[in-house]
């Protein structure tokens, strides 16, 4: 028996890395009837298959984490990656400039999973950024400004990856693709090019990968991450995916403040005097109005 890491579904079964390298698998016997359905991510149990260099899939590991997606067209999720460490949310400081809301939006679903996020402000030979850097870290996130096409930064980052299975998510553009072949030169994706999501199809379905790296971890490459799970998310829970707000709301004075329009909230003096960033709560009230008019906004 050997354990291995789900890389990527094929049409046969799935690619999986192992301590011995990557080997097909497939599913049989319990795990194949009753069992939980396998994603990527999963560390799973195989055993070798009388039948040829297939393995057989016989167990799966209670998942640290699961990343969803909603269905389009129902009710119910879809699993689309297990066992993620961290989220990276990208951005560049020019070129195309940031989008602070977006921003915002990609650490909520991070924090919504409760799955740590950081934040890596790349391009900053085009612009220092130091406005966005300070804005995060006042937050309490780990920032990390990189140049992917100078060097600057990237041994920070590596470190920040190295052992860990992270989804790098962020706009078209930002340089995704360029910080991760700098970081792991034989990773060669290419540069510039829109990338699949864009051209992407509305039904098309959309499966994440998961990458090895040669220090050890995995980078996942998940197209739908900004349609994962804020969705389903109590409105009522939306302000502690803002770790700034988390220690003011029990000051509010109702319990169930929603800190839009009650009176006595914490959240909203905390913006007026400037502790709490303007910019982060016009964020928080985005969202809130877009969890107020699901599920039609998440279809
Ligand atoms: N000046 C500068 N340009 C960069 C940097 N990183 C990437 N670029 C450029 O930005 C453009 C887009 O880079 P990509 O790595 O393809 O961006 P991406 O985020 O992977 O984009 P998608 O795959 O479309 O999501 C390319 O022309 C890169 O050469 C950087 O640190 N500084
Ligand atoms: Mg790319
Ligand atoms: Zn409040």
């Amino acid at each position: 028996m050997i354990t291995g890491t789900i890389l990527e579904r094929g049409g046969a079964g799935y690619r999986v890395a192992t301590a011995q390298g990557e080997v097909t698998a497939v599913l049989r016997g319990k795990a194949k009837r009753g069992g939980p359905r396998v994603i990527v991510g999963d560390v799973v149990e195989l055993e070798p298959d009388p039948t040829g260099d297939l393995f057989a899939i016989c167990g799966v590991a209670q998942r640290k984490s699961l990343l969803a997606r909603r269905v389009p067209d129902g009710r119910g999720h879809r699993p689309v990656v297990a066992n993620v460490d961290q989220v990276v949310v990208m951005t560049s400081t020019a070129d195309p400039p940031p989008i602070p809301q977006l921003i915002d939006r990609l650490l909520v679903i991070a924090e919504a999973n409760h799955i740590p996020a950081v934040l890596s402000v790349n391009k900053v030979d085009l612009n220092p950024g130091d406005e966005l850097v300070a804005r995060y870290r006042k937050v309490g996130y780990p920032v990390f400004p990189t140049s992917a096409t100078e060097g600057t930064g990237i041994a920070d980052m590596k470190r920040q990856l190295v052992g860990r299975t992270s989804v790098v998510t962020g706009p078209s553009g930002v340089g995704k693709s360029s910080l991760l072949n700098a970081i792991e030169p034989g990773l060669q994706l290419r540069v510039g090019e829109v990338s699949a999501r864009v051209r992407r199809g509305r039904h098309t379905t959309v499966s994440a990968v998961m990458i090895p790296m040669k220090d050890g971890g995995f980078l996942v490459d998940t197209p739908g991450f900004s349609e994962v799970g804020l969705w389903g998310l109590p409105l009522i829970e939306l302000a502690g995916a803002f770790p700034e707000f988390a220690p003011l709301v029990e000051q509010c004075r109702y319990a169930d403040c929603l800190h839009h329009r009650e009176p006595d909230c914490a959240v909203v003096e905390a913006v007026a005097d400037g502790t709490v960033d303007r910019g982060r709560y016009q964020s928080y009230l985005t969202l809130l109005e877009e969890l107020q008019s699901a599920p039609k906004a998440w279809e």
